[in-house]
């Protein structure tokens, strides 16, 4: 549906290489509808909940100092198919997988240093945006709408 929302994060090494911008307009200019977004630096407590599925694996520890490391982008995108296309948009998780085209496909090589984040359900969308903006989302009627959707 075009209410779909995403939780979209620009990690710490995206803030530090200065790809905030261009990550921000790739959305943009796909139509998608801007309702959250603040510079955070989270805790690694707040960390451990984002990442609660990932618990246990290897890669995990490094993993939270990484996200805990510098400030993130914090966002949220709506828009039809937000979720899988946002997901689309971003690339792979490794990025030597991610198609040329792709935030990550043209933006980073490592998997640990992946520079964004986006959820991969409506339903982790959802508990994610709980987990980053307690406070809520903001309601606004886009001047666009009628151009990007029938
Ligand atoms: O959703 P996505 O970010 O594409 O991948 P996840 O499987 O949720 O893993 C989260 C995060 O963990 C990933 O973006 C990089 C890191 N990671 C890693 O460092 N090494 C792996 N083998 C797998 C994931
Ligand atoms: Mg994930």
């Amino acid at each position: 549906s075009t209410t779909e929302r995403t939780y979209i994060m620009i990690k710490p090494d995206g803030v530090q290489r200065g790809l905030v911008g261009k990550i921000i307009q790739r959305f943009e200019e796909r139509g998608y509808k801007l309702i959250a977004m603040k510079l955070v630096q989270p805790t690694e407590q707040h960390l451990e909940n984002h990442y609660a599925d990932l618990k246990g694996k290897p890669f995990f520890p490094g993993l939270i100092k990484y996200m805990a490391s510098g400030p993130v982008v914090a966002m949220v995108w709506q828009g039809l198919d937000a979720v899988k296309t946002g997901r689309a948009m971003l690339g792979a998780t490794n990025p030597l997988q991610s198609p040329v085209g792709s935030i990550r496909g043209d933006f980073c090589l490592a998997v640990g240093r992946n520079i964004c984040h986006g959820s991969d359900s409506v339903e982790s969308a959802e508990k994610e945006i709980k987990l980053w903006f307690p406070e809520g989302v903001v309601q606004y009627t886009s001047a666009l709408e009628s151009w990007i959707f029938e």
